[in-house]
């Protein structure tokens, strides 16, 4: 069998098989730089641009892709030997695979060897947005204080070095500075991460960087750049090997990290744009006044459902959502968390259904054929949850809600931490970044049961509350005696009949 490598050469026979870019790629302008290209960019922001390019008269839209940690040089590698081209495989519930050839992207700078011209790339003329999917962790804010972490060795190393910067706000401080000088207009920096409020911040974190580094220039950002909020929405599991050998047998395609994504997928945009921006409505994305309230509904409802699911899930031994689906105790505990936890929290949205919300997000996590892993869920939970879970506690705690569902989390993510065993003694590998102060916080739970939660800057003031103190103890005892998560979950379910209660 005979097996081709994905390049732009190698085009157009393989247009008989599947779709691949009918658009003239190399006369494309890159207005877009995006720093963070991981598989949910290539799902969903460059999917859309792409569809926006095939539709023609769009040519000042094309995406320039920037990496900034050592961890993107596996990213260049492939992205350099396949001309920045990539298959998206999306995953039906149904068993169907349609696989596309995207060619938005490109180029791609591995900033960590080529600082100077990923700087220069963000200052460029054409440039007129510069997005972002850097992680919740990326943004350097201290989630107690809602502050910028100038602690943070990265960012101390951005201050003294300018020119080789680290973290994002090194860079875009840095390519800024040379817009002002060269008097070009501003750019819109567009976060596309899952924070309630990303735009606010992104431009908060950046203008307190900024303000430290040069005012003048903080006063220029101030004035001149719009950083709009926004919902961004598609699941898009870690590419396995699988992924890349069904494009083989089936395609005799050689791409080296294609995209698995499920059907969905959604965007909601501020419209507020400092230099223009791409016509994306006409694919649907929704431009509204404030994106507050579907953020909020997305993060809580979705993102939260997640960990509910995977957390429990990856003790319980689960490998993947939809089997902690096919699983009708994980599956009700999570539609509970939601209807008793988090509706009740989250106003009313135009246009908006909640039930239906919920009901398609049971669908889409329960999609047979998207297997994502509850390790990539679980991965950074240090800096998901006080995204996604910790805050609808907090509400609770302040309105007299129900906090158990949510506090099971947190008592399970300790024991996670702690014991890094499934219930069948195989070993949990924890992705995160502060592993190894949660293994620490969370193996004090010995001597002091509150350990876990006495690293503020994650748990907030839960420690403060003497009901969540209560509440979180008694869970922790009743788990750490009895791993058996999902045997607690149908007690908690059964309000007040088990062990837990
Ligand atoms: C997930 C998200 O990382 C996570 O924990 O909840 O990556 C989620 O799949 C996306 O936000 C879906 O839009």
């Amino acid at each position: 069998m005979h097996i081709t490598p994905l390049k732009q050469q190698h085009l157009s026979p393989l247009s008989s098989s599947m779709p691949v870019p009918k658009y003239d790629r190399s006369s494309i302008k890159a207005g877009i730089v995006h720093v963070g290209v991981g598989g949910f960019h290539r799902s969903h922001q460059a999917y859309y641009m792409h569809q926006l390019l095939g539709a023609g008269q769009h040519a000042a839209w094309g995406i320039c892709g920037i990496g900034i940690r050592e961890a993107d040089q596996q990213m260049n590698q492939v992205l350099q030997k396949q001309d920045c081209l990539y298959t998206l495989m999306t995953q039906h519930p149904d068993g169907e695979v349609r696989c596309e050839v995207i060619g938005s992207l490109l180029e791609y700078i591995f900033a960590v060897n080529a600082p100077k011209e990923a700087i220069e790339k963000m200052a460029h003329p054409d440039t007129k947005i510069i997005s972002l999917t850097i992680t919740e962790g990326g943004y350097h804010c201290n989630p107690n204080t809602g502050m910028f972490d100038f602690d943070h060795p990265d960012v101390q190393h951005d201050l003294e070095q300018p020119h080789h910067p680290k973290t994002i706000f090194g860079y875009l401080t840095a390519a800024l500075q040379l817009r002002r000088e060269r008097a070009l207009p501003a750019v819109t920096i567009l976060s596309c991460d899952n924070i309630q409020h990303n735009g606010e911040v992104a431009r908060k974190m950046l203008l307190a960087f900024a303000q430290k580094q040069n005012p003048e220039l903080a006063h220029w950002i101030e004035e001149e750049l719009s950083f709009p909020n926004t919902m961004v929405d598609r699941i898009t599991p870690v590419t396995t090997d699988t992924a890349i050998k069904y494009l083989k047998n089936n395609f005799q395609l050689n791409d080296e990290w294609p995209v698995v994504c499920e059907p969905y997928i959604q965007w909601i945009i501020e419209d507020n744009f400092s230099n223009g921006r791409p016509p994306l409505e006409t694919l649907g994305v929704q431009f509204v006044p404030d994106v507050s309230p579907y953020e909020k509904m997305k993060i809580r409802l979705l993102n939260a459902g997640h960990s509910v699911l995977g957390i429990p899930g990856a003790i319980h031994g689960h490998a993947t959502i939809n089997d902690c689906m096919e699983d009708q105790v994980f599956a009700s505990f999570m539609r509970q968390f939601m209807d008793r936890e988090v509706t009740s929290l989250l106003g009313d949205m135009e246009g908006i259904d909640l039930t239906v919300y919920k009901d398609s997000l049971e669908a889409r996590f329960a999609n047979p054929n998207i297997k994502d892993s509850v390790s990539r869920i679980c991965s950074e939970s240090s800096a998901k949850l006080p995204k996604f879970l910790i805050p609808t506690i907090q509400e609770n705690l302040r309105h007299g809600g129900s906090i158990k569902y949510g506090t099971f989390i947190l008592a399970a993510w300790c024991y996670y931490c702690a014991k890094q065993v499934d219930l069948k003694q195989q070993e949990i590998e924890i992705i995160d970044e502060r592993k190894e102060e949660l293994q620490h916080s969370a193996n004090g739970y010995k001597e002091d049961r509150l350990s876990f939660l006495r690293i503020a800057d994650i748990f907030g003031d839960l420690l403060q509350s003497e009901r969540f103190t209560t509440e979180y103890s008694k869970m922790l005892k009743a788990i750490f005696e009895e791993p058996d998560v999902r045997s607690h979950m149908v007690a908690l379910m059964s309000q007040g009949h088990g062990t837990i209660e």
